[in-house]
């Protein structure tokens, strides 16, 4: 008969939430084997099996709140006795050979007993750091099995804490990049207490900071990036500009540069296809687009986010000002939705609103390139009789030279240089 396996004794907590299911209806498990990962704010634990058998009935989903009786699943014993059946208790907050928790940080307090595991032959572990990643023991495991260093492996679980998937995609990315010789294989950063030079203070980063982050190191360290400077004469432009910009200020719209720059970056997409373009998975293939969204780079107090303009192609250049203005008011609410940052084609990075002559935007892979464009400047430029006063505005074209060579490159950047300097064709 189906016995019913319950939550052990897991101390003071009343209810604690269900982060992970290990054990599936008809898996024959033996005793020991986790059954269920919960967590609380101040630590994680695994529910062993008190004794073998076949799963008859999970009971329990991830989300779920349990407690100490609560039914976890039922079981057909097999008949096999425990070795051991204490919850595995890992802290939520790093372990012991760290300084101590703020005040405003938890302190774990489930009794701490972490489990032994010989260290991996097949890879250098850095036992400081994968004590400090925050994982639940059933990862652990997976990774000591794998001869994954788990403190190189970002978490992208409930506040960054490291699942199985996480440490399947470390070792597919190690895999296919190559851990030899020639690979990415880096000396992990040293662990660094910079409290002994000085007052100092921990600010967590932002959800945004640390997705943003991890997708710009992908793409740093995996597109082999160019970057070609350009100016661009926007004389003309600019004073266009303004003259919409009066026009359409009482109907709420700010005719910007970006505008104009959306509209000149779609040209450049349908003059050089190859950059409309992104290189499939197998790296096999290029898959060239025939639409035009444009992603928009956008500066918020959370971090950066790259919300898209979609179908520029087929929108004047005054929908596209005002879209802006509701796409970067968007961001800046945190009301961007998944869907309005996905699909894009290209992205323009503007820093001109702040300041610098130019800088190496990194690529929104699998995008093949991204325009970055700094600060206007009136210039002296030498007309072949004289030196005139030219407003000229830097670009800085970063391509992944996989798809683009260094000729297209140069062409892109010259071919924006003569839509810009005729703004009159980009209105429509
Ligand atoms: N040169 C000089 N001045 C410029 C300029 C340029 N290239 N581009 C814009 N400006 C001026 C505008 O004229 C405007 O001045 P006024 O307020 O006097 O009218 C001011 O800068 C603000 O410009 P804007 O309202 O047109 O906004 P924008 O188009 O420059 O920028 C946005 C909008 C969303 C791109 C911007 O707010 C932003 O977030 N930028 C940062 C993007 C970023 O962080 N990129 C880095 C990515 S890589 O890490």
């Amino acid at each position: 008969m189906a016995k019913e396996i319950v939550i052990p004794d897991i101390g003071d907590f009343d209810s604690v939430e269900v982060i992970e299911v290990l054990v599936e209806t008809g898996d024959t498990i033996a005793a020991e084997d986790s059954l269920i990962s919960v967590e609380s704010d101040k630590a994680s634990m695994e529910i062993p099996a008190p004794e073998a058998g076949v799963v008859v009935e999970v009971k329990v989903a991830v989300g779920d709140q349990v407690s100490q009786g609560s039914l976890i699943l039922l079981l057909e014993p097999s008949g096999d006795t425990p070795t051991v059946a204490a919850p595995v208790t890992q802290e939520t907050t790093p372990a012991a050979s760290q300084p101590a928790a703020p005040a405003s940080q938890p302190v774990a307090s489930f009794s701490q007993q972490p489990p032994q595991y010989r260290p991996s032959p097949t890879a250098k572990i850095d036992e400081v750091s994968f004590a400090r990643a925050y994982a639940s023991p059933s990862v652990r495991k997976f990774a000591r099995e794998l001869g994954v260093d788990l403190g190189r492996v970002g978490g992208s679980g409930r506040k960054g804490r490291v699942i199985k998937d996480d440490v399947k995609a470390f070792v597919k990315q190690a895999l296919t990049q190559g851990t030899g010789g020639g690979g990415l294989a880096v000396a992990p950063m040293p662990k660094v207490d910079f409290s002994q030079w000085g007052e100092i203070e921990t600010q967590k980063l932002s959800k945004i900071n640390k997705l943003t982050g991890k997708f710009l190191h992908r793409n740093w360290v995996t597109v082999p990036h160019v970057t070609q400077f350009d100016q661009a004469d926007i004389t003309e432009l600019d004073a266009l500009r303004k003259t919409m910009a009066a026009e359409y200020k009482d109907k709420g719209i700010k005719i910007t540069m970006l505008a104009f720059l959306i509209k000149a970056v779609v040209s450049g997409l349908r003059e050089l296809p190859r950059f409309n373009a992104s290189l499939d998975a197998s790296g096999e293939n290029l898959i060239l687009k025939n639409y035009f969204n444009i992603g928009i780079a956008v500066d918020t107090p959370d971090g950066l986010v790259v919300p898209v303009v979609r179908n520029a192609d087929s929108k004047s250049l005054v929908d596209i000002a005002a879209e802006l203005g509701e796409i970067s008011q968007k961001a800046r609410d945190k009301k961007l939705k998944p869907a309005d940052m996905q699909g894009g084609c290209m992205t323009i990075s503007s820093l001109g609103g702040i300041g610098g002559t130019q800088f190496t935007p990194i690529v929104n892979a699998p995008e093949v390139a991204i325009l970055g464009v700094s600060r206007h400047k009136m210039t002296p430029v030498w007309n072949g009789e004289n030196f005139e006063p030219r407003l000229m505005l830097p670009l800085s074209l970063s391509y992944d030279h996989r798809v683009v060579d260094g000729a297209d490159g140069a062409r892109f950047t010259s071919f924006m240089g003569r839509v810009l300097a005729d703004a009159n064709g980009l209105v429509k």
